[in-house]
Order: C-alpha cells, then sequence, then structure tokens
C-alpha cells in the first residue's frame, strides 16, 4: 500500500495535482474539503456545523474531520493506497491517522508539501473565487485561512519530517510543471 500526504496552504495545488496523481498511479483520492462541500451540498447536520467554520476561514473541529476519514478508510478495504489531500490539517490530525493507518497495517509513505509564495496563493484562490463564487475564497476569508494554516497546519510537516518524509516541492510553475516534479518524487517511492 502507498499513502501520500499531498500537502501546502490553500490555493497551493493540493486539489488540482491529487487529480493528476490520482489518474496516473490509482490510488483513492481522499479531500476533506471536498467531503465537507459534499454535506454542505447535502445540508447534512455535520454541513451546517462545518460550513460555519469554512466561511469564517476557520479550520472545522478535529473530531468531525478525523470521524469523517476513518469512515472512508473503511470504505476502501482493497485500495491500493490513498492520496490525502487536505488533510491532516493539525497535529492531533495526524496523530489519530498515524493511528487509523497503524490499524490497517500500514502507514503514511510520503509528505509532499508544495511550496508557493503567499502572493501567488491569492492570486490564484481570488481568480477561483470569481468564476466560482466559494465563499471561502473572498480577499479576508483568504487572509484567515493563511494564518491558519500557518499556526496550526505547517506544525504537520514537522510531524512528519521527524519520521523523515516530509519532502518540499517547487508548486509555483504551471500545473504541468508541478505535476512533473511531482512524479518524480512520487516514482522514487514505488521503484
Ligand atoms: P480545501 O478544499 O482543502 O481547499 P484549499 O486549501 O483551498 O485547497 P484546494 O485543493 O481547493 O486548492 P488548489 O490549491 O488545488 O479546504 C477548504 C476549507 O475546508 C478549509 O479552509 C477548512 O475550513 C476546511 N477543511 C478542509 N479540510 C480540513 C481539515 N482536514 N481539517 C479542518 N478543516 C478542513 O487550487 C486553488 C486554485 O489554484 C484553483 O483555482 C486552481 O485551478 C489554481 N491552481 C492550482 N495550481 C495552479 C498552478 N500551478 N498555476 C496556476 N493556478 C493553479
Amino acid at each position: 500500500m502507498f499513502n501520500l500526504i499531498l500537502f501546502g496552504p490553500p490555493g497551493s495545488g493540493k486539489g488540482t495535482q491529487s487529480a493528476n496523481i490520482i489518474t496516473t498511479y490509482k490510488l483513492n483520492h481522499i479531500s476533506t474539503g471536498d467531503l465537507l462541500r459534499d454535506e454542505i451540498d447535502r445540508k447534512t447536520a455535520l454541513g451546517l456545523e462545518a460550513k460555519k467554520f469554512m466561511d469564517q476561514g476557520q479550520l472545522v473541529p478535529d473530531a468531525v474531520v478525523i470521524g469523517m476519514i476513518g469512515s472512508k478508510l473503511d470504505e476502501n478495504p482493497d485500495a491500493r493506497g490513498f492520496i490525502f489531500d487536505g488533510f491532516p490539517r493539525t497535529t492531533a490530525q495526524a496523530e489519530a491517522l498515524d493511528k487509523l493507518l497503524q490499524l490497517k497495517n500500514t502507514a503514511v509513505n510520503a509528505l509532499l508539501s508544495l511550496e508557493v509564495p503567499e502572493d501567488e496563493l491569492k492570486r490564484r484562490l481570488i481568480a477561483r473565487g470569481a468564476d466560482s463564487g466559494r465563499s471561502d475564497d473572498q480577499e479576508d476569508v483568504i487572509e484567515k485561512r493563511i494564518i491558519e494554516y500557518k499556526s496550526k497546519t505547517e506544525p504537520v510537516s514537522e510531524h512528519y519530517a521527524r519520521q523523515g518524509k516530509h519532502t518540499r516541492i517547487k508548486g509555483d510553475g504551471s500545473i504541468d510543471e508541478t505535476f512533473v516534479l511531482l512524479r518524480k518524487e512520487i516514482d522514487k517511492h514505488l521503484q
């Protein structure tokens, strides 16, 4: 089994590159952002609760997100591996993920961290907000998401650096250029 965390700030290309990776490597994609937006669209109790946090640029509480991941892993017992997109976003989520995978006799193989300057992140998210109307892609909310990332999410990369699993990937080129860099790194693990 090959388990990859695609990591980086909001707008760094996690969702975009996950789509490329799942096509090429046939891994199961778990995006907590997509799962939460699906709950919001279906107006479930979980979705209504999550929306309050997402619209403010805040992280959704750990217990909610960890519960969703546990169910997704159980739904796919025969997967070749998983790509985790937007998860874990806190050290508590990382510790929970390590335990959930351990129960399945597997572990995180690598965390690939997309590095993109802040002005480019903002440019991408504002552009997406203009097209999609996504309520968290508005300038004031984007600022808050970046602050949340720095204080709560960046420590996750240190958690996996301590396990020798953290690699930085230059993420400010085009979508295709970034995918070439990601492939080189993933191929090293799969050889
Ligand atoms: P996510 O859905 O994960 O959103 P994101 O961080 O903005 O990344 P995304 O994957 O969508 O964007 P991408 O960089 O691909 O999270 C949304 C919210 O959900 C969070 O703020 C939080 O509230 C909540 N949440 C999710 N997971 C959680 C968790 N684990 N715990 C707690 N809360 C959680 O793309 C952005 C734009 O850039 C796109 O328009 C794309 O086309 C463009 N782009 C990408 N790569 C590009 C490139 N190389 N060049 C030019 N443009 C590019």
